[in-house]
C-alpha cells in the first residue's frame, strides 16, 4: 500500500521510483517462474539419462543365441564385436569344462572294483590337469609312433612310499615326455590308497592285477618239508632271503608268470621298476622305440655275480635242458659271457633285473617256456634259492643271438648299494645327472661290466681304469 501512495505524492522523483519498484516486482514475477521451469527440466534430464544409462551399456551385450533367434523382429547389429577379454575368457572356460568333464568319467578304481582271484583289469583313464599338455601334444610325432610298452612294478602295499620316489623319479627323467602306462601287481589286493597315489603321478595309464594264486603258490610236486629244511639251513648260513618263503614266491613268479598277467596281454615291451630306485639322468629319448627299431628284446644297466649258495645246481639243470634240447641254443648265443669255460660251469654273471627293458614275447617263446617249465619240476625255486635274475640272465644269453642284448650305459640308475654312473663329465652336465662317477659300478670286482665290454667286443669308456 505504501508503494502505491507513491504515486499519488507530489514530489516527482517519488513517482519515478514508484514506477521502477513495480518495474522490477512484475519482472521478478514473470521471469522467476521460468528460472523455476529450466531447473525443473535440467532436474527431470539428469533423472532421465540416469535411467536411461542401464539400458545403452545393455545394448552393447549380444544376446544368447537362443534368444537372437526369437528376437529375429529386433534389429541387432551386423557384426558384434565380442571384446578380446571376453573371449579369453570363453576359452579358458571351454578348457575348464573339458577338463571337468575328463574328471567326471568313471573312475574303474573307485566305481567298479571288484575282488576276484584272478586278475583285475582295473584302468584308470586320467585326464587330469597334468594330462592337460596330452590334450595338446596328441599330434606330435613322438605320440603317434608310440610302442606298446608299459612299465610294471611287482610290490607289496607296505612299499608304497618307497615306490612313488621310484615313479617320481622316472617319470620326472623319461616318462613325463612319454605318458606310457604303468601296470601293478600284487600277490593281494591293491589298497585305495595305493591305486590313489600311484594313479596320481603316473603320466600314463595305470592298470592293477591280483596275482593268481597259482602264480603264486607252491606246486603240487613240491615236498613241503625239504622246502621247509632247505630255508632252515639256508637261515643257519646267513644266506641272504634264506629263510624267506614269500622271497621264493616271488623269485618263481618273476621267473615263470608275470608275463602271463592278463594285463600285460597287450603289451610287446615292458619296463620293470622296483621300490627304492633312482634313475639319475635325462633320458631325452624313448627307450621302449630304442629297443623296437633296434630288434633288442633284453636291455640292462647292472650286471652282477650272484650269490653261488642261492643255486647250487641251477647250471646243471641248465645243462641238461640244453642236452635234451640242443635247438633252442642260439648260433651266435652269449655264452662267454656266462661261462669262462665254454659252458662247463657257469660264472655267476647276471643281469640285474630290479632294471628291465625286454621284450614279453621272449618269454612267451617256446624255447623259455620250456626251460622254465623244465626248472620249475626240479623244485629249486623251493629247495634252493633261485633267483629270478640268473634265470632271465642265462635264458636270454642262450636262447637268443648276442646282439639281441642290449647295455644301457647312459641311464643314471642305482638299486641299494650299487648303482651306475656315466663316467664322461660333459655327459653327465649334459644330462643333468646327479650321480657321481666315484659311485660307478661298472668296472668294480664284483661286477661283470668289464666282461660284458670284452666279450661284446665294445669300447670301454676313456675314463675306465680310474674308476676299477
Ligand atoms: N607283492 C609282493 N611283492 C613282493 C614280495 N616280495 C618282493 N616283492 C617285490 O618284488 C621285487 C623284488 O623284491 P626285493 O625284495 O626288492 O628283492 P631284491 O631286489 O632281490 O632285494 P633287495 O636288493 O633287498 O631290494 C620288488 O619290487 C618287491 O616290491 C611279496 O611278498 N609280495
Ligand atoms: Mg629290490
Amino acid at each position: 500500500m505504501k508503494a502505491l501512495s507513491l504515486f499519488s505524492s507530489r514530489h516527482s522523483y517519488l513517482k519515478y521510483i514508484a514506477l521502477i519498484l513495480t518495474l522490477l516486482v512484475i519482472y521478478t514475477l514473470t521471469h522467476g517462474s521460468q528460472l523455476n521451469l529450466q531447473n525443473e527440466q535440467i532436474q527431470q534430464q539428469q533423472q532421465q539419462q540416469q535411467q536411461q544409462q542401464p539400458k545403452d551399456i545393455n545394448k552393447e551385450i549380444p544376446p544368447p543365441p537362443q534368444q537372437q533367434l526369437n528376437d529375429q523382429h529386433i534389429q541387432t547389429p551386423e557384426k558384434i564385436e565380442t571384446p578380446p577379454n571376453v573371449q579369453e575368457i570363453i576359452n579358458k572356460e571351454e578348457i575348464k569344462d573339458y577338463i571337468k568333464q575328463s574328471e567326471n568319467l568313471p573312475n574303474p578304481i573307485k566305481d567298479t572294483h571288484q575282488s576276484s582271484s584272478s586278475e583285475i583289469t582295473d584302468i584308470t583313464n586320467k585326464i587330469n590337469i597334468n594330462n592337460n599338455n596330452q590334450i595338446f601334444e596328441q599330434s606330435s610325432p613322438q605320440k603317434s609312433e608310440k610302442v606298446k610298452a608299459t612299465f610294471v612294478t611287482l610290490a607289496r602295499n607296505s612299499e608304497l612310499y618307497d615306490l612313488i620316489k621310484s615313479i617320481r623319479t622316472v617319470e620326472d627323467r623319461f616318462n613325463r615326455n612319454y605318458n606310457y602306462d604303468w601296470v601293478f601287481l600284487n600277490d593281494e589286493e591293491f589298497t585305495q590308497e595305493f591305486k590313489d597315489l600311484t594313479s596320481s603321478i603316473v603320466s600314463g595309464k595305470t592298470k592293477y592285477g591280483k596275482i593268481p594264486q597259482e602264480h603264486w603258490s607252491y606246486p603240487d610236486f613240491i615236498d613241503l618239508k625239504k622246502a621247509e629244511d632247505s630255508r632252515k639251513n639256508m637261515k643257519q648260513q646267513g644266506i641272504i632271503y634264506g629263510d624267506s618263503e614269500s622271497y621264493r614266491h616271488m623269485c618263481r613268479y618273476e621267473s615263470g608268470f608275470f608275463w602271463r598277467s592278463e594285463l600285460l596281454k597287450d603289451y610287446e615291451y615292458y619296463w620293470r621298476v622296483e621300490p627304492g630306485i633312482d634313475i639319475m639322468c635325462d633320458l631325452n629319448y624313448d627307450l621302449f622305440k630304442f629297443m623296437k627299431d633296434n630288434n633288442k628284446l633284453y636291455g640292462f644297466t647292472i650286471s652282477i655275480h650272484e650269490f653261488e649258495k642261492t643255486i647250487p645246481s641251477l647250471w646243471e639243470h641248465t645243462k641238461k635242458f640244453i642236452n635234451d634240447n640242443p635247438q633252442y641254443l642260439a648260433q651266435d648265443n652269449f655264452m662267454d659271457f656266462i661261462s669262462d669255460d665254454k659252458g662247463k660251469t657257469y660264472n655267476l654273471c647276471h643281469f640285474w633285473t630290479n632294471f628291465e627293458i625286454a621284450s614279453l614275447n621272449f618269454w612267451k617263446s617256446e624255447a623259455y617256456t620250456k626251460y622254465f617249465d623244465y626248472l620249475d619240476s626240479t623244485g629249486g625255486f623251493f629247495y634252493e634259492r633261485w633267483g629270478d635274475a640268473p634265470i632271465h640272465s642265462i635264458a636270454i644269453s642262450l636262447f637268443t643271438s648276442k646282439q639281441s642284448i642290449h647295455y644301457f650305459d647312459d641311464v643314471g640308475y642305482r638299486h641299494g648299494v650299487y648303482g651306475q654312473c656315466p663316467l664322461n663329465a660333459q655327459f653327465r652336465y649334459d644330462k643333468k645327472c646327479h650321480c657321481k662317477a666315484d659311485d660307478d659300478f661298472t668296472f668294480r670286482g664284483y661286477s661283470c661290466g668289464k666282461k660284458y665290454f670284452d666279450k661284446m667286443g665294445l669300447k670301454k669308456p676313456d675314463e675306465w681304469e680310474s674308476y676299477q
